[in-house]
């Protein structure tokens, strides 16, 4: 962990500053520094959203704010608008030349986009993926790293009305071939390779493996970005370059309704294969604009921004991507390793760019903290004004750490809740007005009513846990899951009825009223960031050939936060060994990524199970922790604990 006197000093201050006022200079000229905000957006939601999405530019406003009719909901009623108008087209008009993104590759290279090139860019690809047959309503999959080509092919679709459905580029080759035949995608944008900590993430060749199982697949577009050979399936396979090569850069933008779907984001829910969740137009664009400008407080003439996630996820998509460019942001965009080639990478950025803003999540935090602040203080880091995480629970500690070694003591943290199906941020402070308190998500952004509900539906007093909820509709929430509505009923509107979101997140507020995140309550884990389902990986375990049988649960990790623990039996037949637990680790990569390697996995001949035969996971999880099991006499194999128990603490320390 940490170093000695590194902790020492922040225990010091953590005792003192349990609770950090904004400081003046940064109350003086942020966006927002009056609390009334709260108390407007209160008395009238409606007119508080309506307010916001009146600064978008619309081709045609719209007759109704919101109709809600438990769970569906829909804004903005008859508006019509594009997104790629209100993140590009706006911009050229105003500022042609400003910056829209600094990127730079993981080796080195740079590259500087502005907005008018940004639009220019888009409009090409746009133009050729008309040109492939790509129409409104159709969906094209992206399976790329963090290269411009991302953002340009997201924004192309946006242009024509295609839905886009972004899948991580650390996935595996099945986990590609699912989400695109989940989505039945025409087309599918990846490249030769990525980089990632100076090797190449084989791209093409996973999109070809998962493509020969893609019936719906007409087109492969590959970005060249590694530049070594790759496989070609000539008529089907088409390079990027070529593709925008000679194409008008000017594209008529798809007048979209409001309601129109944007994109899908595949993310891991409690049961079964992962969801897609389906975000529309009008809502989801006055979500995270309205929460991109005042949460990150943006001044867009000055501010260098950077979001360090992955496009890949929903942050990526809301805060590097539409929020920004619909803020007119000049942003920072990083494709590899924050350990390439040294461990100072992240900080010669924010020096190089002169970055104001850096939002990133807690595992990396915890990460550089391990390293240690020798790394940052190498570095010239005083135009940061601001800092955000996201993710996941920010212990203390790595938020004094974050705020005292990155922030220089004078930038405020605003600690960000939200997910996938939420689409924009909803619990955080507002870094003009909030008081911040270490660990604390702090508030409901303005307009949003979280709420923590008991298990009967009852709101829970100060100091309580509970369920955390919202309990009215948000813009840019999810509108279903894609091809699957009932699921998008039974998983978040049923527990306590239509009109109360249950987000899975168990949660407790203190007297103040501020919001303390506790983890998921369901069988989703936080990995490093990554949400994944303990469901997947025991999929993908029993789908190998010397598995019977799999439980898999997650132990805290100082530094990604939960560690995956997987619990084993074996077919009779089969003896299970040291090369085994590898293979089967190696397997899990495979099949789901490397996100999803388990961390430790223990073999033993049975799994805990109650009488009606479901596995005891709250039991495997005391295992994995190393607590003391209580009462066992309900289970139906009470003697296979004591076997796990003591098989799980020789394994602790196997990576
Ligand atoms: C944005 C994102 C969502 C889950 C969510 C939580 C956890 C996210 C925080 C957090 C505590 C935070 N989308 N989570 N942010 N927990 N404090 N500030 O991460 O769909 O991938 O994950 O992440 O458990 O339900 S996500």
């Amino acid at each position: 962990m940490a170093k000695q006197e590194d902790l020492q000093h922040i225990d010091a201050l953590l005792e003192e500053l349990r609770v950090i006022e904004p400081p003046d200079e940064f109350r003086r000229n942020a966006i927002v520094n009056d609390p009334e905000i709260y108390a407007r957006a209160e008395d009238d939601p409606e007119a508080f959203w309506a307010e916001q999405a009146g600064k978008l530019r619309w081709s045609r406003p719209w007759d109704t704010v919101m109709e809600w009719k438990p769970p569906w909901v829909k804004w903005f009623l008859g508006g019509r608008l594009n997104v790629s108008v209100n993140c590009l087209d706006v911009h050229v008009e105003a500022h042609p030349d400003r910056v829209a993104y600094y990127w730079e590759g993981e080796p080195g290279d740079r590259r500087t986009i502005t907005y008018r090139e940004l639009y220019e860019e888009v409009c090409r690809f746009a133009n050729a993926l008309k040109g492939m047959g790509v129409a409104k309503g159709d969906r094209v999959a992206m399976y790329l790293g963090m290269v411009p080509e991302l953002p340009v092919a997201m924004l192309a679709c946006a242009r024509i009305g295609a839905t886009h459905s972004v899948v991580f580029g650390g996935f595996a080759a099945e986990a590609l071939r699912d989400r695109i035949n989940d989505a039945e995608a025409k087309v599918v944008v990846t490249g030769d390779g990525a980089w990632r900590r100076g090797s190449i993430v084989a791209l093409k060749e996973n999109a070809d493996a998962a493509v020969e199982q893609c019936p719906s697949i007409e087109h492969v577009v590959v970005v060249r970005r590694t530049g070594q050979e790759v496989a070609w399936s000539s008529g089907r396979d088409v390079w990027y370059h070529d593709a925008v090569d000679g194409q008008e850069a000017t594209c008529p933008a798809e007048e979209m309704d409001a309601e129109d779907p944007l994109y899908i984001l595949y993310t891991s829910g409690t049961t079964g294969k992962p969801k897609g969740i389906l975000h529309t137009t009008g809502g989801y664009l006055t979500g995270v604009a309205t929460t991109h400008r005042l949460v990150f407080d943006i001044h867009p003439e000055t501010d260098v921004y950077w979001c360090a996630a992955d496009v890949g996820w929903v942050t990526g998509h809301s805060y590097i991507v539409y929020g920004p460019l619909a803020n007119g942001t000049t942003s920072i965009m990083y494709e590899g390793a924050p350990d390439f080639p040294d461990k100072e990478r992240w900080w010669s950025i924010v020096e190089r760019y002169k970055a104001t803003i850096l939002y990133t999540a807690p595992t990396a935090i915890r990460t550089f903290m391990k390293w240690g602040h020798e790394y940052p203080a190498r570095h010239d880091l005083s135009s940061l004004r601001l800092l955000g995480s996201v993710g996941e629970p920010i212990n203390p500690e790595a938020w004094m750490w974050y705020f005292e070694y990155v922030g220089g003591g004078r930038c405020p943290v605003v600690d960000t809740w939200w997910q996938t199906e939420t689409g924009a941020i909803m619990i955080t402070p507002l870094p003009g007005i909030t008081r911040l308190k270490p660990g604390s998500a702090t508030r409901p952004f303005p307009g949003i009513a979280a709420d923590v509900f008991d298990e009967e539906g009852w709101p829970v007093g100060a100091g309580k846990g509970g369920y955390l909820v919202l309990r009215r509709p948000w813009p840019s929430q999810f509108r279903t899951i894609y091809g699957d509505p009932d699921r998008y009923v039974q998983n978040y509107f049923s527990r306590f009825g239509a009109d109360v979101y249950l987000a899975g997140d168990g949660a407790r507020r203190d007297e103040d009223g501020y919001f303390w995140l506790l983890g998921r309550i369901d069988d989703v884990m936080n990995v490093a960031g990554h949400r994944l389902s303990t469901y997947e990986i025991e999929s993908a375990l029993v789908d190998h050939p010397a598995v019977a049988e799999s439980a898999v649960v997650s132990r805290p990790d100082p530094v990604v936060g939960e560690a995956i623990v997987a619990f084993v039996t074996l077919k009779s037949e089969i003896h299970g060994d040291e090369a085994l637990i590898v293979e089967l680790r190696e397997h899990v990569a495979t099949k789901i990524g490397k996100i999803a390697r388990p961390h430790s996995i223990v073999l033993t001949d049975d799994l805990p199970k109650t009488r009606s035969g479901k596995i005891m996971r709250r039991l495997l999880r005391d295992v994995a922790h190393g607590r003391d099991l209580g009462d066992v006499t309900t289970l139906a194999n009470a003697e296979v604990v004591t076997t796990i128990r003591s098989l799980s603490a020789e394994r602790k320390d196997d990576e």
